[in-house]
């Protein structure tokens, strides 16, 4: 047995509070070492004539990646605590694993050796917006999405998509544009809405804010944006804005203070200056995002700065009543403002949702005090690397997501933000060399996984561009020039994604990935709902063998309606080049 693989922490992805009443418990080993594992637990108050007793529960593998297995269960304990160990039993060795390390027998004479969940306090659970589970997001980048009012261009706005995007050209898309655009919105399916920043600020992406509390003049006014939410909420659409608070533009009036009055000014605190005067070459003298010296760094620490930025956060939902906040930078501001934010947003709407923008592991942001979700970029490589580029084989595709799913705990998984590109990453057609039957997959398999997808402006359609800026070019309304094929695929998944809870909802569980075949075969369970997906990521037909026993069931083909008995004890399927069969199970 290799104890050195062996792990298990108590809070976190590995011990949490599933629900007000239930714990869920993880561990880790090394894979294909273990047999069975046994959670051995206990109140820690339950002694019965001097002698603690054990429950002991058998746990069930969860799933494995490249170098662990993961097991996994689900405890309600009557008293909302419990110490516990572990019992794992290898070919040739059974040992009891405890927070003091391990031992032959479970030790009963005293409740220390043992790994500890003190109490489930209901308010330390997590707990993201229901509505969020259901929701398909949208994500727009305003300047480029629609121009409905020319009135308000800017001075050098350029025609319509008359050129490719520079990181300074302007289009003049705006507020009126989306409005005038629902309907496109309506018809796909999606019923969430992410606006990259719309405040006034100088740049075309609008993340060097000048000023928090208006609206960008050449995006429109707040009148619009209030008729734009009013309207969306009409259709069922929530709302999400960016808030860029790690930073602010360089015309930011406290900043503009602070280089007009330098050390005298009421503002220097503000900032993270390092000597005055300011200066921004070779390298601004203040902090910044990056080294953008018109991006200069907050000091969210500083209250002054905290109750501004708060009020902010506040405002927008108050009198305008988004339901939403993207964090800009999310993880390079303070862990103690956003607590604050948490509980200032969540005061006056509880059911705000709260999505941090994190590129990396974000464990420490995900635990109840702070985000409700964050853009699961680990999950975007991952499905780009085996379905866009082929890097990887359909195992270790497996492998990856199995790893995604087991660095959080279950209720954060049912809110993440799954995203297959965004205005920060190469478009999904252009990363997928132009392939529409990988463009395809992807996005089955974005739709069909748990969380909230977020959709990309223009990748339904097959729009194309790299690296920022090139993925911002001009959305294509005209229909003769969108790929009509995509659209009616993702909105058909869209549908399905809507009637069916398990396709949205639920637990993933791949049953079987092959490397040689480069097939992938997984199943969403939902209640009494379950959902079978099969891919096939290479460039052959393949004949497989439906990893499940279906003798007796029938099986609806979902994309083309056919119903039919699965009579055989096994069922072989024939998925053509990059194609794929969906079924439900009944
Ligand atoms: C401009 C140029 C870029 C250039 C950059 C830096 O266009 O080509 O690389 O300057 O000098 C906004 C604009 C950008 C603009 C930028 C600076 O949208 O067009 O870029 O301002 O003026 C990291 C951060 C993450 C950040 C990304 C971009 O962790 O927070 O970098 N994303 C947000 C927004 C951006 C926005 C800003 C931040 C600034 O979503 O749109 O940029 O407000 C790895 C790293 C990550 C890294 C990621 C991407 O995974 O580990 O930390 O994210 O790659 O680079």
């Amino acid at each position: 047995m290799f104890k050195e693989a062996i792990y298990h922490r108590p809070k976190d992805n590995f011990a949490y509070a599933y629900d007000e009443k239930t714990l869920h418990i993880r561990l880790r080993t090394k894979k294909d070492d273990i047999k069975t594992v046994y959670l051995l637990y206990a109140d820690p108050y339950e002694w019965k004539d001097g002698v603690w007793k054990l429950n002991r529960e058998p746990m069930a593998k969860s799933g494995a990646d490249d170098l662990f297995d993961y097991w996994f269960i689900e405890v309600i304990p009557p008293y909302r605590r419990i110490r516990y160990g572990f019992e794992l039993t290898s070919e040739n060795e059974k040992i009891v694993y405890t927070e003091k390390g391990f031992y032959h027998e479970a030790p009963t004479d005293d409740t220390a050796y043992y790994f500890c969940f003190p109490f489930l306090n209901k308010i330390d659970v997590f707990h993201a917006p229901e509505w969020v589970k259901d929701t398909v997001w949208y994500q727009i980048f305003p300047e480029r999405f629609a121009n409905g009012n020319p009135d308000i261009n800017p001075e050098e706005a350029l025609p319509w998509a008359s050129e490719d995007p520079t990181s300074t050209s302007f289009f003049g898309g705006d507020l009126e544009g989306i409005i005038q655009h629902l309907d496109h919105l309506v018809d796909l399916g999606v019923n969430g809405i992410y606006l990259t920043p719309i405040f006034h600020a100088p740049s075309n992406h609008k993340y060097d804010t000048t000023n928090y509390f208006e609206i960008d003049p050449h995006f429109g006014d707040k009148q619009t944006f209030k008729k734009l939410v009013d309207l969306c909420h009409e259709k069922g659409i929530r709302v999400m804005l960016d808030a860029v608070f790690n930073h602010c533009g360089y015309y930011f009036s406290p900043f503009q203070d602070v280089l007009k009055n330098g050390e005298a000014s009421k503002y220097k605190d503000w900032f993270h200056i390092h000597e005055f005067p300011l200066q921004t070459t070779p390298r601004p003298n203040y902090d910044t995002f990056a080294f953008v010296a018109q991006m200069p760094k907050l000091n969210t620490e500083n209250p002054e700065v905290k109750k501004y930025l708060l009020d902010v956060a506040t405002y927008w939902i108050r009198e305008f009543d988004i339901d939403g906040w993207r964090l800009d930078v999310a993880n390079e501001i303070d862990h103690q403002f956003w607590r604050e934010f948490r509980q200032a947003v969540k005061s006056i709407k509880p059911d705000v949702y709260i999505l941090g923008e994190i590129w990396h592991d974000a464990m420490p942001w995900l635990r109840g005090d702070q985000f409700d979700a964050v853009m699961n970029y680990p999950f975007t490589n991952g499905a780009i690397r085996f379905f866009a580029k082929n890097e990887i084989g359909a195992k270790q595709f497996a492998n990856i997501m199995t790893n995604v799913l087991h660095s959080y705990p279950e209720n954060v998984n049912e809110a993440a933000f799954n995203l297959l590109g965004s205005h920060d990453t190469p478009r999904i057609l252009t990363v997928c060399d132009n392939d529409v039957r990988k463009v395809k997959l992807l996005f089955l398999f974005q739709l069909s996984f748990t969380g909230s997808p977020c959709i990309y402006y223009g990748d339904e359609i097959g729009m194309t561009g790299g690296q920022d800026p090139g993925c911002r070019k001009c959305m294509i309304w005209e229909e003769e020039k969108q790929n009509r094929d995509i659209l009616e695929h993702v909105k058909k998944l869209i549908a399905l994604r809507k009637a069916h809870p398990a396709f949205r909802r639920g637990k993933i569980t791949f049953m079987d990935a092959s490397d040689e075949s480069n097939h992938l075969i997984y199943t969403k369970t939902y209640l009494d709902e379950t959902i079978l997906v099969m891919i096939n990521n290479s460039s052959k037909e393949i004949d497989v063998t439906v990893p499940l026993s279906l003798k007796g069931k029938w099986l609806v083909n979902l994309w083309t309606k056919e119903r039919f008995a699965v009579e055989s004890e096994t069922l072989r399927a024939i998925i053509p080049p990059y194609g794929f069969l969906l079924y439900q199970v009944q």
